[in-house]
């Protein structure tokens, strides 16, 4: 693992409807991420927080996609401080801020890598479009924009597209999935463990799966953690909680067999809403999960 460590906040409340994510950043500085990968041993910098514009009140939304000219400025902005990290040759570490925040983390990343692999570990697909999404909001998106998949002004964030390929994508927790997300996965053979595999596998298997299905093929793997991929009863404070989700103890048991593969090279933590917490246990958890990515228990 690479011992170099970037902390890079990324305040995005703009791709949902949900205020209060915007404070996730904080909230998880609060829950001792520094101190906990301190004691780790890792040079850590943590560089603040990126600028994330504000919405123009007065003007009225043209298209199905809220805040598109926001959020794109907002990742274009992630974009550029995570490629300078990947330059200097540190690992960032992202925090977030909904998941549209994904965008600008791999549009940043994936230029360094000819098969960059990606874990999602999500409730959701994250995978639709302006056509498919229920909703409108971009941190349904984020997956599909960086397939190349979307709206130009979020796929041609740092002017190449796409940023990551099907073949080389997991995701891992799936259970709420639009009928658009599910046609795309079809179409592009994208690999999902539902919470259905994750029961009947278990965690040991799928992350085993996981590592074997990547590892051989890519150069480098991001992991992007949604905090709505665990169980609402141990990750409370996100917007959009499903039930039946993960368990702190098979997340923890994921993190652990992440770091023994040695092969996650940059990695966010997103959707962490302290607004809709119970005591910052979200947040708490967040860091908890970063301390087994970053090796707590091979020390
Ligand atoms: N798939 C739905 C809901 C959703 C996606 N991501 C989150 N919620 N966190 C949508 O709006 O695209
Ligand atoms: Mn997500
Ligand atoms: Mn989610």
């Amino acid at each position: 693992m690479n011992r170099q460590l970037s902390i890079i906040g990324a305040p995005m409340d703009l791709g949902q409807n949900r205020r209060g994510v915007d404070m996730g950043p904080s909230a998880i500085r609060y829950a001792g991420i520094v101190e906990r990968l301190e004691q780790l041993e890792y040079d850590i910098e943590d560089l603040g927080d990126v600028a994330i514009p504000r919405p123009d009140r007065k003007e009225e939304q043209k298209s199905h996609l809220r805040n598109l000219k926001e959020v794109a400025e907002g990742n274009a902005n992630l974009a550029r401080t995570v490629d300078d990290e990947v330059n200097k040759g540190r690992f960032p570490l992202i925090i977030g801020g909904d998941h549209s925040i994904a965008i600008g983390s791999l549009a940043g990343i994936a230029k360094h890598y000819n098969q960059l692999g990606v874990i999602w570990y999500d409730a959701h697909g994250d995978l639709n479009t302006e056509s498919t999404s229920p909703s409108g909001n971009i941190h349904g998106m984020p997956l599909a924009v960086s397939l190349g998949i979307g709206h130009e002004e979020l796929v041609n964030i740092e002017s190449y597209q796409p940023k990551i390929k099907p073949e080389n994508i997991v995701i891992i927790g799936a259970r709420s999935l639009d009928d658009g997300e599910k046609e795309l996965i079809q179409d592009k053979g994208i690999k999902v463990y539902t919470m259905h595999e994750i029961d009947r596998m278990g965690m040991t298997s799928v992350i085993q799966e996981s590592v074997d299905y990547l590892q051989d093929k890519c150069d480098g793997v991001h992991l992007s953690l949604d905090l709505d991929g665990l169980d609402p009863q141990d990750a409370p404070g996100v917007g959009t909680p499903v039930m039946g989700g993960m368990s702190y103890r098979e997340s923890h048991l994921a993190m652990e067999m992440l770091a023994e593969a040695d092969m996650i090279t940059s990695a966010e933590f997103v959707e962490v809403n302290p607004i809709l917490d119970e005591k910052n246990k979200t947040a708490s958890v967040a860091v908890g999960l970063m301390g087994s990515l970053f090796g707590e228990k091979l020390k």
